[in-house]
């Protein structure tokens, strides 16, 4: 008789998701909506990729903290995120940063998000807290982390990645000895320090925490009674333990991910319209790094049920095709052309409209004789006949919302106040 299988570690954590953040460098994209809440890959949302880390790592207890423009995360949530059974030891807390009244009295930092909330999460009886950031693209297997974090016995442990230096300044810098201990953290250095023996590149921290969760909570309290505190995992928290305790980094990397799951470590902050712009047209390569198609590692997501896409043939304008592109369920191609472009669902693309390197969000409307190149369209767009954008960059200038990269943010404000 063999012998039983442990119980793995994610059935005794809970996960607790900070959703709070607006990503401003997205722009008009995160004008209603929270940067978790953003559209990504033709069915997602972005928040959905560290739930379903956290789902097919084993997790079952999940608690998301929402605070910024919330209304859209939440409800995504709730029509996605509802298959936990509390019979079965399983729950999804969301929790609105409704309890104090005016904006700039909400959470003052990312631990003052969860210690506000201890009561719920103290309920919960986990013996873990693993803390995830809801704004990352990446496919990681938190149970190998819960493993390392048992196994060093760390009061702490920090999910990190090496990140071109140049890059690297808007992170949690650590120096780690030989055997991962971290032996210094800098939150968020203006010049960031290079790795030993690799002077262009830094060790991230990617804003994931292992505790275990009393001592999460000492640490949390004590914070909370530190007047110099601005209550934040990245700024207090976890320089404290650095200094005062036993923080081990836990590198990110392909052994993160299951076998029989894609193999290639992706992870990508897509925090910039452009970094957005280029991650969603990535997934148009022939063998793009990260695969959406691995049915080892789901990603989970509110699905609308939707008609197929449906593809028509225009005789008089010879067409009716997509290429190199993603198209999601209920968008109709009808006598358009595209190229190396990303639809979420619902998306209409009329006759003689030429679209190429697009990424457009649900219910966008592109009428007839448009002619898109390198842009992001936002919800329920109507473009209007014959708009030409990627042409001449000075106009696009004037009209939307241009990046370094040349990208074209458009949203309906965008398009009415042309118009008036
Ligand atoms: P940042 O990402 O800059 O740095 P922060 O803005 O605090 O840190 O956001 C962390 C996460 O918490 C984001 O997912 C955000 O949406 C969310 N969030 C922010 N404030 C919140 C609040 N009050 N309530 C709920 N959610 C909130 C952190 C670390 C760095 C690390 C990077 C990795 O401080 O050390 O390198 O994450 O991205
Ligand atoms: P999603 O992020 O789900 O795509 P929308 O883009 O439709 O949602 O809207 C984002 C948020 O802005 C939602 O919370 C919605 O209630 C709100 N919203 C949408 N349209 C308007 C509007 N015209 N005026 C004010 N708020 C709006």
């Amino acid at each position: 008789m063999s012998a039983a299988r442990p119980e793995p570690l994610a059935r005794q954590a809970l996960a607790f998701v900070l959703a709070g953040g607006r990503g401003s460098r997205l722009l008009e994209l995160t004008d209603r909506r929270a940067k978790p809440a953003v559209y990504f890959g033709g069915k997602s949302r972005i928040i959905d990729f560290a739930l379903s880390n956290a789902v097919n790592s084993g997790i079952r207890r999940i608690a998301v903290a929402t605070q910024y423009k919330a209304h859209s995360l939440i409800r995504h949530l709730q029509m996605g995120w509802n298959f936990f059974r509390p019979e079965r030891n399983e729950s999804f807390d969301i929790l609105p940063a409704s309890q104090r009244v005016s904006e700039n009295m909400w959470y003052v930092g990312t631990a003052d998000a969860i210690y506000q909330n201890i009561d719920i999460i103290e309920s919960h009886n986990a013996r873990f807290i693993v803390v995830l950031a809801g704004d990352h693209i990446y496919k990681m297997d938190y149970e190998v982390m819960l493993r390392q974090h048992v196994d060093s016995g760390a009061d702490v442990t920090v999910g990190c990645l090496e990140m071109p230096r140049a890059e690297s300044s808007g992170f949690g810098i650590m120096h780690v000895d030989e055997n991962g201990w971290i032996q210094q953290f800098l939150e968020k250095p203006a010049d960031p320090p290079p790795m030993p023996g690799k002077p262009d590149v830094s060790l991230a921290s990617m804003g994931i925490y292992v505790f275990d969760t009393k001592f999460l909570f000492d640490q949390l309290k004590r914070d909370a009674e530190d007047t110099n505190s601005s209550h934040d995992f990245g700024k207090d928290i976890i320089p404290y333990i650095v200094k005062n305790g036993r923080a081990i980094a836990h590198q990110f990397s392909t052994s993160c991910v299951r076998s029989g799951s894609d193999p290639r470590a992706y992870w990508r902050d897509a925090g910039t319209v452009d970094a957005y712009w280029a991650a969603n047209i990535d997934l148009t390569d022939v063998v793009p790094e990260l695969d959406l198609f691995d049915r080892a590692w789901p990603i989970w997501s509110y699905a609308e049920i939707t008609p197929p896409a449906k593809f028509v043939h225009d005789e008089e304008s010879r067409r009716g095709q997509a290429v190199s592109s993603l198209v999601s369920g209920g968008c109709i191609i009808s006598g358009a052309s595209l190229r190396r472009s990303l639809l979420f669902t619902g998306v209409r693309v009329n006759s003689y409209a030429t679209v190429e390197n697009a990424v457009i969000m649900p219910y966008v409307n592109v009428a007839r004789g448009a002619r898109l190149k390198n842009v992001v369209i936002d919800r329920g767009v109507e473009i209007p006949e014959g708009l030409v954008v990627g042409e001449d960059p000075e106009l696009d200038a004037k009209r939307f919302r241009t990046t370094e990269q040349g990208i074209s943010l458009i949203t309906q404000t965008m398009l009415d106040r042309l118009n008036t």
